[in-house]
């Protein structure tokens, strides 16, 4: 099968005619055929989108509402057939495409409220029979670039937003999951976007997503992936006034304290350093544990490691499915070897499986790493796969300390069961989503997400604030006094 760019409506061939191939990362099994397009292809779907703002901004909110609502009702009717391809593209275990799914379904109703609310302010004016009021005005057209990770619901943070505020979107999705895009466009369509309104263009970051950042119609760019590029997209949109979102790495940690609830605690922690394989940006790669405690959670959670199963996510019995592809595999062995050399102790994993039934796939065996310290780079750096380095301090303090001294500030957790403690935590912990009591996954659509420092640059997704970022402020005076009134001058 081959799928095709989405352009003005059309369901069309890239300009060369080029096609990239996709196989299941868990079996190598072969898949389908995405479009290598060119800059030729994303200058069309530019034009497209921008002809298509121009009416596109006069539709009322609460109808650009309903067509994410209808788009809602088909992602719920598709859910398990879109989890399933999910699952066959990107490898994560089909409970968790399934959330995936599910995040873009509850986006898609939140934003659909939107259409009606998109409240702004009434304020009263210093001068007398004047009117002040302020209203959100679309911008333009969006630039989304998301990443393979969350091939549905990142997607679905920035297209329905950007749309119920009347922009119009060219949509480039990561190179290594092209079919839930696909899919998500073709239910778009199916609720009736008028043509031009969205527009998809697969191909490569560095001909297609470069092209779009450098456009000069596209008024914005919303993109979700590594630090090096997000940088390299701050400058470009930098350098011409560009607005620009940017969702970045993370290096997560769960603190647990000696008088945490220890099983509660082992469930946060494997759900949070194994779902997705590691390969979330919220995903816990540091565990910080209270002296007390360390021996007895090492213990316990090497012997929980044991238990896990390796497969197809599509396997009802499987627990950690593979990573993306060969490249992730061996960034991970690149930083076993990264830990090993810097003194860590490697408690359990640290190789691919030996199991022949996975011979196939991109499987890494779940890893767990003691004796870290602060300043070793598996402590510092993003590895995105399934290792977990455990440090052990003396205190609170300390905890929040080594939590805070990374260069990302996306998610942290804390479980303890003292209420002092924990809001003590909350204050001090320089992140942008905090857990108590649960592990550092499993942000929720309607708050704000997203990470201070090198995670970011200022901006959140999700909630009201993405409407901030996909709306400009208009403020409006109306002066009914029928004469000059003048603003701060002395009569
Ligand atoms: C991501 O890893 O890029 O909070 C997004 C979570 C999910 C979203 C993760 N709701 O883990």
């Amino acid at each position: 099968m081959r799928l095709l760019n989405f352009i003005n409506g059309q369901w069309s061939e890239p300009a060369e005619g080029k096609y990239r191939h996709i196989v299941n990362p868990a079996t190598g099994e072969s898949l389908w055929d995405v479009p290598r397009s060119t800059r030729e292809d994303l200058n069309r779907a530019v034009e497209a989108a921008k002809a298509a703002f121009a009416s596109w901004r006069l539709v009322p909110g609460p109808k650009r509402g309903e067509l994410l609502f209808q788009v809602g009702q088909l992602l719920l009717e598709r859910k398990a057939e879109l989890a399933t391809k999910m699952t066959q593209e990107m490898g994560k275990v089909f409970m968790e495409a399934q959330g995936d799914v599910q995040e873009g379904i509850d986006m898609a109703f939140y934003m659909a409220g939107e259409g009606r609310r998109s409240f702004g302010q009434t304020t009263p004016s210093e001068l007398p029979d004047k009117f002040a009021m302020t209203v959100r005005d679309p911008i333009g057209v969006a630039g989304i670039i998301t990443p393979w990770n969350f091939p549905m619901a990142i997607p679905t943070w920035k297209i329905f937003p950007a749309l119920v505020m009347g922009n119009t979107v060219v949509f480039k999705p990561a190179s290594e999951t092209p079919r839930l895009a696909y899919e998500l466009v073709k239910i778009l369509e199916e609720a009736g976007v008028p043509a031009g309104v969205v527009n998809l263009v697969f191909g490569s970051g560095t001909e297609v997503g470069e092209a779009l950042i450098r456009h000069s119609d596209v008024a914005l760019i919303s993109f979700t992936g590594s630090n090096e590029t997000g940088r390299h997209v701050a400058e470009v949109t930098g350098g011409e006034l560009k607005r620009a979102s940017l969702e970045l790495g993370g290096k997560n940690a769960i603190i647990v304290m000696d008088d945490a609830d220890l099983d509660l605690a082992l469930d946060g922690i494997i759900w949070s350093a194994f779902g997705t394989t590691g390969q979330r940006c919220t995903a816990c790669s540091r565990l910080i544990v209270q002296e007390g405690i360390y021996d007895a959670l090492r213990n316990r959670l090497k012997e929980r490691i044991g238990q896990l199963t390796l497969g197809s996510g599509l396997d009802e019995k499987t627990d950690v499915g593979p990573l993306i592809n060969e490249q992730a595999v061996e960034k991970v062995r690149k930083y076993i070897q990264i830990g090993k050399d810097e003194g860590a102790h490697l408690e359990t994993g640290g190789t691919v499986p030996q199991d022949p039934a996975l011979a196939a796939g991109h499987f890494f065996l779940p890893t767990l790493f003691t004796d870290v310290s602060m300043e070793m780079r598996i402590a510092q750096e993003e590895i995105f796969g399934p290792v977990l380095s455990m440090i052990k301090v003396k205190s609170l303090q300390e905890a929040i300390e080594a939590n805070n001294r990374v260069t990302y500030g996306l998610s942290s957790s804390l479980f303890t069961r003292d209420v002092n403690r924990a809001f003590k935590a909350i204050r001090d912990l320089a992140t942008g989503l905090i857990y108590i009591n649960a592990g550092t996954i499993g942000a929720e659509i309607h708050l704000p997400f997203g990470g201070s420092r090198g995670t970011g640059n200022g901006h959140r997704e999700s909630g009201t604030a993405a409407l901030d970022f996909f709306s400009e402020w208009k403020a409006i005076y109306v002066d009914y006094s029928g004469k000059l009134q003048r603003a701060q001058i002395d009569d």
